[in-house]
């Protein structure tokens, strides 16, 4: 059969043997059930996959990032320059723009700023709380009544918390919070759970925090230590019972009654004092104790998102260069399907085309995977797809727009051609993002995958972009002469 391809690769790059020996060993690695057809083995791995699933998730964990050091600041500076090393050498052997070179040249310049950052002297601090808990009272008092005593330079801030610190910027530790060392987070009573959740994520950022307990002329003096008790147990789940101050920044004035000498009674307003010695003696005591550790576990965080800065350029030129492989290798799972069509979508193939993209997509992404391994992913990766229910759904789809682009003659084996490139592309995109967002790992978490793969799907379960996927494919893959009955077809 004539088959179309721009490159012949199917039976030169990875060659037929090499394809039926994959497809050989690959049938092997799955289950012992020679001969028994594709589905049969995706209905088996998938019932053990049920067996060993873990019976519930367990609640995500905090991570307890280690009491920062200064050469781990140092290592961290050290990643940042070795991505930037990676970003240099990714763009010497193409035409570097002036955009990369000025933005290579600004990197280097944050690394010397880091550097000199281990040793800063002054330190900030950032008050935060929701709207109305009292941050700019007491930034006010901070500054009037401790920093001016102060003989370190301190700056301070207040800035109202936002939710979407924590729900946004999943991954990437680029919150406002971040470039200060101390988080002073005020609250006004319990502790409310987006309150806790704020407070989590500043723990998992190495930052560290004060939990202050503002307002609390509001409660009786028997009411508190009820309050107390609840705040402390909330924060003993995160290791932080011991950062809780409480303080009334500016309480309510008080009416006092004076009973004079002559059996009258005179009534004043009087404004109480603020009542912050809590903090500040907890600001001093800190200060003195852990001041270079704050300094040094800002430096980290802002080291991260310099990284991530740079890699996020690196990735971008790496997939510049992933997409067409996986187009190739899109074309070549087409082409075995169409050449060979089988009443189910033939997965195996498919399998055996995703392992040597795996790997080729790793050594772009320098995580090199060897063929064994990428077998293995690949496995897993079919059973994702025939477990998550895009095998059926993308058939589907696709069935549904061929029907309705009026096409009424479908050569056979198209549509397991068009599903087999389709799966192919998910399966290549999904794995650039996963090579992508992790440093120097040579394996393949196949939960992490999992979420890209949906992610990915369902982007591209897009109906336009389905519509154009389907003519491509068609126009790669067809042979020239079956093209022509169908638009022949279509124009009686
Ligand atoms: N009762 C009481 N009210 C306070 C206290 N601290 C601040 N407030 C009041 O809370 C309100 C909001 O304070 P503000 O500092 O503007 O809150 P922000 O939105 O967090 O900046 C103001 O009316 C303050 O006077 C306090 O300790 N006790
Ligand atoms: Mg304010």
């Amino acid at each position: 059969m004539a088959v179309k391809l721009q490159r012949p690769i199917l039976l030169g790059g990875i060659g037929l043997s090499l394809l039926l020996w994959l497809l050989d060993s690959i049938q092997n690695s799955v289950a012992e059930f020679g001969g028994t057809t594709i589905l049969g083995i995706m209905m088996a791995s998938l019932g053990v996959w049920l067996l060993k699933r873990p019976k519930s998730l367990s609640p995500q964990k905090i991570k307890i990032i280690p009491s920062p050091t200064k050469e781990a600041a140092q290592e961290a500076i050290a990643s940042l320059t070795t991505t930037i090393d990676k970003l240099f050498l990714a763009t010497e052997d193409i035409n570097k723009s002036e955009k990369i070179s000025n933005d290579i040249s600004q990197l280097h310049q944050q690394v010397t700023a880091l550097t000199e950052e281990l040793e800063r002297q002054q330190l900030s601090i950032v008050i935060t709380g929701n709207q109305g808990v009292g941050t700019t009272t007491l930034s006010e008092i901070l500054k009037s009544q401790w920093i001016y005593k102060n003989a370190q330079k301190i700056k301070v801030i207040d800035m109202t918390w936002e939710s979407e610190w924590i729900t946004k910027n999943e991954d990437a530790q680029v919150n406002p919070l971040s470039p200060y060392d101390l988080v002073l987070f005020v609250i006004t009573g319990d502790l409310i759970d987006s309150e806790f959740q704020a407070l989590s994520k500043l723990i998992s950022l190495g930052q560290r925090f004060i939990l202050i307990w503002n307002k609390q002329d509001l409660y009786l003096p028997d009411q508190q230590p009820q309050v107390i008790q609840k705040i402390k147990e909330t924060l003993s789940t995160i290791n932080s019972e011991e950062n809780l101050v409480k303080i009334s920044a500016r309480p309510n004035s008080i009416k006092v009654r004076k009973y004079q000498q002559d059996g009258t009674i005179q009534e004043s307003i009087e404004q109480p004092l603020p009542e912050i010695s809590g903090l500040t003696e907890k600001l001093n005591q800190l200060l003195e104790q852990e001041r270079k550790k704050l300094v040094w576990a800002t430096t980290i965080r802002k080291t991260e998102i310099v990284r991530l800065e740079a890699q996020n350029i690196l990735n971008q030129i790496r997939r510049e260069r992933a997409v067409p492989v996986i187009e190739q290798y899109q074309w070549i799972a087409a082409a075995a399907a169409f050449a060979n069509p089988v009443p189910t979508l033939d997965l195996l193939a498919i399998v055996a085309i995703n392992a040597q993209l795996i790997v080729d997509l790793s050594a772009i992404y320098e995580q090199k995977i060897y063929l064994e391994q990428g077998k293995k992913v690949a496995v897993n990766m079919a059973e994702l797809m025939f477990k998550l229910g895009l095998v059926e759904l993308s058939t589907k789809a696709l069935t549904i727009i061929l029907k309705s682009n009026s096409v009424t003659f479908i050569a056979g084996g198209t549509i397991q051609a068009i599903s087999a490139a389709y799966l192919t592309r998910i399966a290549g995109l999904s794995l650039t993002e996963y090579f992508s967002s992790r440093i120097d790992s040579n394996s393949v978490n196949i939960e992490q995958l999992e979420k890209i793969l949906q992610r990915i799907f369902s982007q591209t379960q897009e109906n336009n972009f389905l519509k154009s996927f389907v003519n491509q494919v068609m126009s790669h893959v067809l042979p020239q002469g079956k093209k022509l009955e169908v638009v022949q077809t279509q124009a009686q």
